[in-house]
C-alpha cells in the first residue's frame, strides 16, 4: 500500500452538502464532502481532484500555502476511482462548472484505489470493450454516460408506478417460482424444488390473469427468466418486465393504456432528467397518440408487394421489418396489430370473426419489439382447445383452469421489456447495457 495514503474509518465524520449543494453555500463555508476521485491531475504545487457522488462533481483545489502539506501530498498519491473525504473550505468560483470550489483542510481516504482502473469515469461508453466492462461492472456504473441511462431508467419505473397508480391499478407480486411455461417451452430454466422439477418463471402471465378476478386491475414490475439459446444484442436470460393486467377490457383498451403510459414517461423523463439530457447526446423520443397501428396483414402485403416470400403466420424479424420499414414509414414507436393466432401462446384470444387471426398487438421501436399485448381467453373450454392445438398438457394447467369456473372476467394487458425501451430511449445498441448486471448465455457473474 502506497505509504503517505493511509486507509482511515468514517468516525465521526459525516457529509454536510453534496456536490450540487456546494453552490448554494456562502464563501469560506466549512464543508464536509464524500464520494470517489473521477480524475487528479497535477501541475506541481497546484492540483486539482473531481470529486463524483451520486449528485454529480465538485472541483477541489489544492494550491501549495494554502493547503497544508500533508494534504497536498495525500492528493499527489490518490488515484482514480478511491474513496473519499475532503474537509474543507468553499470558493465560489463563476468559472467553475459547479459554481464553487473546495480549497481543501483535511483529507481521510477510505479506501484506496490500488490500481489504475481499466476506465475512467468520463470516458466514452463504447470507448472499452463490453466483456472488460462487465467483468467490473460496479465500477463502470460510476461513469457518467451509464449513470444517465440508470438515472432515466429509475424515472421510468417511478412514472410508470405513479401512471398505473393514478389509472387504478394495483401493485402485485406473484411466484417467481413455478410449475408451468406460458410462453413456449423451449426457453424455460428447469429448477429443483425441494424434491420436484420446477422453472424459473418466463412471465407473470398466468397469475396476473388470475388476480383479474379480485383487483381488477394490476401490474407487477419483476423478473422474467428465458434461457435463450442466441446471443443477440437484444435478448437477456433474465429481465425486468413491467407487466399489465386489466378487467373488463380487450385489446384496444390495452394499446390505449399502453401508448397514453409512454406518453406519461417521455414527459415525465423529459422534466425531471433535464439537466443530465442537456449535457447527453439522449434524445427522448416526442410520440403523437394515437399511435400507428398497422396490422400483421397490412405490413405482409406491403412485404408482397415488394417481392419478398413471407408466408402467412411466419414471425416479422428486425431484418423483416427493415425491408417493410421504408415502404411504411415504421419510424419511431408504433403497434403491429392483429398477429396470427398460431403464432401467438395459447392464452391470447382468436378473432371472433377470423380463428386465424388474434385479438393481440407488439408494440414497437422501428425494427426492435418492445411489449406484447392482447385480449386473453377467458373462457375454460376455448383455452383448452388451444392448449391442446399447441400440444400442451391440459392437466399440467389443472391449477389455473379451476379458476375459470368461477367467474373470470374478460380482461387483457401488455408485457413491456425494461431493457428493451430504455434501450429504444436511450439509443444504446446493446441491451447488456440496460441491465445492472447482465445475464446471457455467457454470462452468470458479476
Ligand atoms: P413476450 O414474450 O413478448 O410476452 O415478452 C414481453 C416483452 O418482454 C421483453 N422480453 C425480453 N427482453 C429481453 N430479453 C428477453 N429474452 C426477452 N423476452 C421478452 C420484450 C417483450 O416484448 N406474457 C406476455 C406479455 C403479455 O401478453 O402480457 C409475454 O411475456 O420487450
Amino acid at each position: 500500500m502506497n505509504e503517505i495514503i493511509q486507509e482511515v474509518e468514517m468516525g465521526q465524520w459525516r457529509r454536510t452538502h453534496s456536490s450540487s449543494e456546494i453552490r448554494s453555500c456562502s464563501e469560506n463555508d466549512i464543508v464536509v464532502v464524500m464520494g470517489w476521485v473521477s480524475s487528479v491531475r497535477d501541475h506541481g504545487n497546484l492540483r486539482f481532484i473531481q470529486l463524483q457522488d451520486r449528485k454529480g462533481s465538485t472541483q477541489v483545489v489544492a494550491k501549495k500555502g494554502e493547503c497544508p502539506d500533508p494534504v497536498l501530498e495525500q492528493i499527489q498519491s490518490l488515484k482514480e476511482h478511491s474513496s473519499i473525504a475532503i474537509k474543507g473550505k468553499v470558493k465560489l468560483q463563476q468559472k467553475s462548472p459547479s459554481g464553487a470550489e473546495i480549497v481543501p483542510i483535511e483529507l481521510k481516504v477510505f479506501s484506496h484505489a490500488r490500481n489504475a482502473a481499466p476506465f475512467l469515469i468520463q470516458g466514452k461508453r463504447n470507448s472499452i470493450g463490453l466483456d472488460t466492462r462487465l467483468d467490473l461492472r460496479a465500477l463502470d456504473l460510476r461513469r457518467n454516460s451509464l449513470q444517465t441511462i440508470f438515472h432515466i431508467r429509475h424515472t421510468i419505473l417511478k412514472s410508470i408506478r405513479e401512471f398505473l397508480d393514478k389509472e387504478g391499478f394495483t401493485e402485485v407480486n406473484t411466484p417467481k417460482m413455478i410449475a408451468t411455461s406460458t410462453e413456449g417451452g423451449a426457453a424455460l430454466f428447469p429448477i429443483f424444488y425441494y424434491d420436484r422439477e420446477a422453472f424459473l418463471a418466463q412471465s407473470p402471465q398466468l397469475y396476473k390473469e388470475q388476480l383479474t378476478m379480485s383487483f381488477e386491475n394490476v401490474f407487477e414490475i419483476g423478473p422474467i427468466f428465458r434461457a435463450e439459446p442466441s446471443r443477440t444484442n437484444r435478448h437477456l436470460s433474465e429481465a425486468i418486465s413491467i407487466d399489465t393486467e386489466m378487467a373488463f377490457a380487450d385489446y384496444n383498451d390495452a394499446m390505449r393504456l399502453l401508448e397514453n403510459l409512454l406518453f406519461h414517461v417521455f414527459d415525465s423523463i423529459r422534466s425531471i432528467n433535464k439537466h443530465e439530457l442537456s449535457s447527453s447526446e439522449i434524445q427522448i423520443p416526442q410520440i403523437n397518440i394515437p399511435l400507428p397501428r398497422y396490422s400483421y396483414a397490412e405490413i405482409l402485403q406491403t412485404l408482397h408487394e415488394s417481392g419478398e416470400n413471407v408466408r402467412y403466420g411466419d414471425d416479422l424479424s428486425p431484418q423483416v421489418l427493415k425491408l417493410s420499414a421504408s415502404n411504411m414509414n415504421l419510424d419511431g414507436f408504433y403497434f403491429i396489430t392483429d398477429w396470427p393466432a398460431s403464432i401467438k401462446p395459447f392464452y391470447v384470444k382468436p378473432d371472433s370473426k377470423s380463428e386465424a387471426k388474434s385479438e393481440s398487438f407488439d408494440l414497437m421501436y422501428r425494427t426492435l419489439e418492445i411489449s406484447s399485448g392482447s385480449t386473453r381467453i377467458n373462457t375454460k373450454s376455448e383455452l383448452i382447445d388451444r392448449m391442446r392445438k399447441q400440444g400442451l398438457n391440459v392437466q399440467k394447467f389443472d391449477y389455473h383452469l379451476k379458476v375459470f369456473d368461477y367467474g373470470i372476467p374478460p380482461h387483457a394487458g401488455f408485457g413491456v421489456g425494461l431493457e428493451r425501451f430504455l434501450m429504444a430511449i436511450t439509443g444504446l445498441d446493446n441491451i447488456r447495457d440496460a441491465a445492472f448486471y447482465p445475464r446471457d448465455i455467457d454470462r452468470l457473474a458479476p
